[in-house]
C-alpha cells in the first residue's frame, strides 16, 4: 500500500474530453480526487464521473491472479500457455486463424505493443478495437475527406464560435466538461447553440433551437444546407480552388429532401439560414451520426459544408468529431484499427509497409485489412479465429448482436481476457484471464478529442499480482520468441512510438510527435500534437490536405434513410448513455452515488405509445427482436418522438441481465467503415404481465435470479428491483431465496398482497424485501439508509413523517433529490439556478444535473403559464 502521498498528476480514466486529475494517495487504498487546475482541458473542473472517482477504487473482487480454467495460475504458466497456443494455431492454420480485440481505453503504449505485435510480427491485421463501434465513421470520413484521420480543430473554437450546431451528441451528458466550457461561453458572449437530436436531451436546455429530427435523417439535412450554401453564394471562391469534387458533391446534394427531416419548415429554415449567415461555426458530433448504416456518408455530408465554406481549421470554426473514450484518439494514432497502419500510415501502401516494417525489423507485414469487429466475432463464430484475446473492453456486453458474440466467446477454441474484474459478461466466458493494472496503477499517455497528449500516472500500487496491459502484451510476444518487445517501461515504449511517427511525419503523416522521442516522459504536460518539425494548432485553414494531389475532397453523399421498420418490429430503438454510467459499469457501478440518478435499466417511451401499448409509468415492457429480448423499466416522457423509443447501453448479466440492450441490437454496418448503427434497432414492445414486484436491499451483493431483475449499490450494501410473471406458492421459501437467508420478520397485508420481509443480524437490518402486485412504491433512498440501523420500523417502507423523502437524486455531488427540488419550486422558494444553488446546494458543484435543475424550473413555468 502507498502511503499517504503528495498530489499525483494523471489524466481521467472517461470521456475523450480528457480532464486533468489531481489524485492524493490517502494510504489506505483510496485516493482524493481533484480537477487539475493546469490542465488545458478541464482547468480544475470535473463532471460528476470524474468527481466520484475516489469512490471507484474499491479492491473487492478485484482479479488478482492470472487464472487458467477458473483456477489460479502463475504467470509464467499463463503467458506461456497463450504463446504456445497462439504459436500453434498461426503454424497450423495461419496468422489470420488469430486475433486480438482491443479498446480505446487502452493507453497508447498498450495499444502500440498490440498492433507492433500482430500486423509486424504475426503478420495478420485481425486487431480490432471497440472504436469501431465508436468512432470508425468518423475516421472514415475524414480520411475520404483529408487524406488522412485528422481533427482539425481545438476546444477553445467552441468558446470563440458565434454557432455551435450539436449533431448526434448528448454533450451535456456525455462530454460534460466541454459543455460546460460552452455554456460558459454563451454566457459571456451570446453562441447560438442549435441542437440536432431526434430525443430532447439535457443538451437541449442550454440550445436556442433543438431540431427533432427524423432519426437516420442527418444526410438530407447536410445535404440541404450545402445547397443553400451554394444557392446564397456561400461557398468559398478562395477556398474551392483548394478542392476536388464540388460539383459532384453539389449535384448528390440536390437530390436531398426536405421532408425526410422531419423538421417544421420554419425550423429548418431558420437553421439554414443561421448556419449560412454565420462565418464561425462549429458542427461537433458524435454517435447519433457515426453509428449508422450511412454513417460515413453522413460524416461527410457535414464536411462538405465545411470544406465548400472554408470555414475549417480557423479560430471558431470547423467540423468536430469528439471522441468518446479516453484514448480513442491514441488509438487511431498507433494504427489500432483493422484496417490502419501505425502513425496515420496506410496499410494497403507498399511504401508505408516496407517503412514500418524496416522500423520494427519485423519478419513480416500484414498486407491487406484485417476484419472488423462485427466480422470478426463472425469469425470467431464459425471456428476461423481460433486464438482470441481480448483487453480492455466487454464485447460480451458492447456489441450488436450480443447474445450471438457471447456465446461466439464461450465456444471459441482458446479465448483470453485481460481485465481488471473476473466476472464480466466477457470475462467469465474466457479460457485464461489476466489480472490487469487499473487506472491510478499504471503510466503511460492517452490523446483527447483535441489531439493534446497527457500522461495518466500512477498514484497506487497494482493489487495481488495485477500487471499493466502492456506488459501482458510484450511478454508474450517474447515468448512466442519475436525480438523488439523489450521495453523496461511505458518510457521506452512512448520513445519508440515517437520516434516511429518521425518516419510516418518523413513520408508525409500529419501524425508525427517524433519531437517528443527525447521528452522528459515523467514530467511531460499535456501537449498538443503534431510534435516534428510542424508543429500548429489546427489543421486545414491553408487548404494543404494530404491527398495525392494535396486538394481536399467533398465527397458526393447520396442521402439515404434508415430502411423502414418491419410490421413485426414497429418501433425504431435508440440507444446510448446516461450521465452517471460509463459502458459496462464496471467502475460507475461501484458507486452509491453514481447509482442514484437513474439506477434501472428503462425504457423512455412516448405517452402516445405508452398509451396505445398500455404501459403505465413504472410498468415492465419486454422489448423483443430477431436477435434478443430484454425487459425494461418504462419511462414514460413526451422527450422522445413516438415510434422512437430510447434505451441505456449500460446493464449487463451482473448488474441486470435482463436489461441487456445490446441483447436487440442487430449487427446492420456501415459499409464503408464497418460501424455497426447501435442507434436504429427495429423492435416489437409489450407489457410484461408481471405477477409481482419487489424491491430489495441487503448487505451482501444480491442476484435474485428473477424474470426481471437489476441491481445497484446503496450506501451499506446493495438494491435490486425485481419482478416474476409467476406467483410463487409459498412467498416466505421466495423471500429466503432472494435475500439468501430465512426472513426474521415478516409482514403481510393480504388485502392489498403486499408481503415485507427482513433478515436481522445482532439485531440490525442485513436485508430486507418488499413484494407487491404492482411496481412498488417506497422510500427506497430511506430503507437502504436502515441498512445495518437497529430499527425494524424499516418494514413500514415509508419515511418517517418528519423526514420528507427526497425522492430520485438529481445533484448527484450534494445528494439533492428531485421531491426536495419540486417541494422548493412549487412553493416559490426557488426561481432561478442561482436561487436554487443558495437555497439547496444543487448545481454548484460540478455542473452536470444543470441542465436537468433548468428544466425542472422550465416544467414548473410552462405550468404556471
Ligand atoms: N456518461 C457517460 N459519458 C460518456 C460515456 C458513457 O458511457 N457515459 N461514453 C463515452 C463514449 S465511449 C462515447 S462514444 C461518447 C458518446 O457520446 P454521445 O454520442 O453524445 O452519446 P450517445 O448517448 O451514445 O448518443 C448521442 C445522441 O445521438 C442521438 N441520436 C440517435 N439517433 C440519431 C440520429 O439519427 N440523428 C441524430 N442527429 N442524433 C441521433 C441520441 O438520441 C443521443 O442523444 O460518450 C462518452 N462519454
Ligand atoms: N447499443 C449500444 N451499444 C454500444 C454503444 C451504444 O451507443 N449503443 N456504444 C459503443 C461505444 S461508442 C463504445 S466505446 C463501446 C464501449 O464498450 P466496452 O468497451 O465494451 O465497455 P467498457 O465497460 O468500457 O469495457 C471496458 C472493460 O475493461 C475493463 N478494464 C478497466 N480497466 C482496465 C485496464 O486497465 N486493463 C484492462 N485490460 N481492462 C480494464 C473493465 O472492467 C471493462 O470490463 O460500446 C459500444 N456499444
Ligand atoms: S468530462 Fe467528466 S468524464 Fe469526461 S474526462 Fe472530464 S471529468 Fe472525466
Ligand atoms: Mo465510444
Amino acid at each position: 500500500m502507498t502511503a499517504p502521498g503528495p498530489s499525483v498528476r494523471t489524466t481521467c480514466p472517461y470521456c475523450g474530453v480528457g480532464c486533468g486529475v489531481l489524485a492524493t494517495p490517502d494510504g489506505r487504498g483510496g485516493a482524493a480526487i481533484a480537477g487539475d487546475p493546469d490542465h488545458p482541458a478541464n482547468r480544475g473542473r470535473l463532471c460528476v464521473k470524474g468527481a466520484a472517482l475516489g469512490e471507484t477504487l474499491s479492491m473487492q473482487g478485484r482479479l488478482l491472479a492470472p487464472r487458467i480454467g477458473g483456477a489460479e495460475a502463475t504467470w509464467d504458466a499463463a503467458l506461456d500457455l497463450i504463446a504456445e497456443r497462439f504459436s500453434r494455431t498461426i503454424a497450423a492454420h495461419g496468422p489470420d486463424a488469430v486475433a486480438l480485440y482491443v479498446s480505446g481505453q487502452l493507453l497508447t503504449e498498450d495499444y502500440y505493443v498490440a498492433n507492433k505485435l500482430m500486423k509486424g510480427f504475426i503478420g495478420s491485421a485481425n486487431i480490432d478495437t471497440n472504436s469501431r463501434l465508436c468512432m470508425a465513421s468518423s475516421v472514415a470520413g475524414h480520411r475520404r475527406a483529408f487524406g488522412t484521420d485528422t481533427v482539425p480543430g481545438q476546444y477553445d473554437d467552441l468558446e470563440q464560435a458565434d454557432l455551435v450546431v450539436l449533431v448526434g451528441t448528448n454533450l451535456a451528458w456525455c462530454h460534460p466538461v466541454l459543455y460546460q466550457r460552452l455554456m460558459a461561453a454563451r454566457a459571456a458572449r451570446g453562441t447560438k447553440i442549435v441542437v440536432i437530436d431526434p430525443r430532447r436531451t439535457a443538451t437541449c436546455e442550454g440550445a436556442d433551437l433543438h431540431l427533432a429530427i427524423a432519426p437516420g435523417a442527418d444526410a438530407h439535412l447536410f445535404n440541404l444546407l450545402l445547397c443553400r450554401l451554394f444557392d446564397t453564394g456561400g461557398f468559398s471562391a478562395a477556398f474551392l480552388p483548394k478542392l476536388t469534387g464540388a460539383d459532384a458533391a453539389l449535384t448528390a446534394a440536390r437530390a436531398a429532401r426536405a421532408e425526410a427531416t422531419g423538421l417544421d419548415p420554419a425550423d429548418l429554415e431558420r437553421f439554414l439560414a443561421l448556419w449560412a449567415g454565420t462565418e464561425k461555426v462549429v458542427t461537433l458530433w458524435s454517435q447519433g451520426i457515426n453509428q449508422s448504416d450511412s454513417g460515413t456518408d453522413k460524416v461527410n455530408a457535414i464536411l462538405n459544408c465545411h470544406l465548400a465554406t472554408g470555414r475549417i481549421g480557423r479560430p471558431g470554426m470547423g467540423p468536430f468529431s469528439v471522441t468518446g473514450q479516453p484514448n480513442a484518439m491514441g488509438g487511431r494514432e498507433v494504427g489500432g484499427l483493422a484496417n490502419m497502419l501505425a502513425c496515420h500510415l496506410e496499410i494497403e501502401n507498399p511504401v508505408h509497409r516496407a517503412a514500418v516494417q524496416g522500423f520494427w525489423a519485423s519478419p513480416t507485414m500484414a498486407e491487406r485489412p484485417g476484419l472488423k469487429s462485427v466480422e470478426m466475432f463472425r469469425a470467431v463464430e464459425a471456428g476461423r479465429i481460433r486464438a482470441l484475446w481480448i483487453l480492455h473492453t466487454n464485447p460480451a456486453v458492447s456489441m450488436p448482436e450480443a447474445d450471438r458474440v457471447a456465446r461466439a466467446i464461450a465456444a471459441c477454441d482458446f479465448a483470453v481476457v485481460s481485465d481488471v474484474w473476473p466476472d464480466t459478461d466477457t470475462a467469465r466466458r474466457a479460457h485464461v484471464l489476466l489480472p490487469a493494472a487499473a487506472w491510478g496503477e499504471k503510466d503511460g499517455t492517452v490523446t483527447n478529442s483535441e489531439r493534446v497528449i497527457s500522461r495518466q500516472r500512477a498514484f497506487l500500487a497494482p493489487p495481488g499480482q495485477a500487471r499493466p496491459d502492456w506488459w501482458q502484451l510484450a511478454q508474450v510476444a517474447r515468448r512466442m520468441g519475436f525480438a523488439g518487445f523489450d521495453w523496461d517501461g511505458p518510457a521506452a515504449i512512448f520513445a519508440e512510438h515517437a520516434a516511429l511517427s518521425g518516419v510516418a511525419g518523413a513520408l508525409g503523416s500529419d501524425f508525427d510527435i517524433s519531437g517528443l522521442a527525447g521528452a522528459d516522459y515523467d514530467g511531460l504536460s499535456p501537449v498538443t500534437w503534431p510534435q516534428g518539425k510542424v508543429r500548429r494548432r489546427r489543421f486545414f485553414a491553408d487548404g494543404q490536405f494530404h491527398t495525392p494531389d494535396g486538394r481536399g475532397r467533398m465527397v458526393p453523399v447520396v442521402a439515404r434513410l434508415p430502411a423502414p421498420v418491419p410490421e413485426a418490429q414497429p418501433f425504431r430503438l435508440n440507444t446510448g448513455r446516461i450521465r452517471d454510467q460509463w459502458h459496462t459499469m464496471t467502475r460507475t457501478g461501484l458507486s452509491p452515488r453514481l447509482a442514484q440518478h437513474l439506477g434501472e435499466p428503462y425504457l423512455e417511451l412516448h405517452p402516445r405509445d405508452a398509451a396505445a401499448l398500455g404501459l403505465a409509468p413504472a410498468a415492465l415492457a419486454c422489448v423483443e427482436s430477431p436477435q434478443g429480448r430484454a425487459i425494461l423499466r418504462v419511462l414514460v416522457s413526451d422527450r422522445v418522438r413516438p415510434g422512437h423509443p430510447f434505451a441505456p447501453m449500460h446493464w449487463t448479466g451482473e448488474t441486470g441481465p435482463t436489461g441487456r440492450t445490446n441483447a436487440l441490437v442487430p449487427a446492420l454496418t456501415d459499409p464503408v467503415s464497418g460501424q455497426p448503427a447501435s442507434k436504429s434497432a427495429a423492435v416489437a414492445i409489450r407489457p410484461l404481465a408481471a405477477a409481482w414486484h419487489g424491491y430489495a436491499v441487503s448487505r451482501t451483493p444480491l442476484r435474485p435470479d428473477c424474470a426481471y431483475w437489476a441491481t445497484a449499490p446503496v450506501a451499506g450494501g446493495h438494491a435490486a428491483e425485481l419482478a416474476c410473471t409467476e406467483a410463487p406458492g409459498d412467498w416466505t421459501a421466495l423471500a429466503t431465496r432472494i435475500l439468501g437467508a430465512a426472513p426474521d420478520m415478516a409482514l403481510t397485508d393480504r388485502a392489498r398482497g403486499i408481503h415485507r420481509f427482513a433478515v436481522l443480524q445482532a439485531g440490525r437490518l442485513s436485508a430486507a424485501l418488499f413484494l407487491s402486485p404492482e411496481p412498488v412504491v417506497l422510500a427506497r433512498g430511506h430503507l437502504a439508509g436502515l441498512l445495518g440501523q437497529s430499527a425494524p420500523a424499516a418494514l413500514a417502507g415509508r419515511a418517517p413523517a418528519d423526514l420528507p423523502d427526497p425522492g430520485p437524486t438529481v445533484c448527484a455531488c450534494l445528494n439533492v433529490g428531485l421531491n426536495t427540488l419540486m417541494r422548493a419550486i412549487a412553493a416559490g422558494e426557488v426561481t432561478t439556478l442561482a436561487e436554487i444553488g443558495a437555497a439547496l446546494g444543487a448545481g454548484t458543484n460540478c455542473g452536470s444535473c444543470r441542465p436537468e435543475l433548468a428544466a425542472l424550473l422550465d416544467l414548473r413555468r410552462i405550468a404556471a403559464e
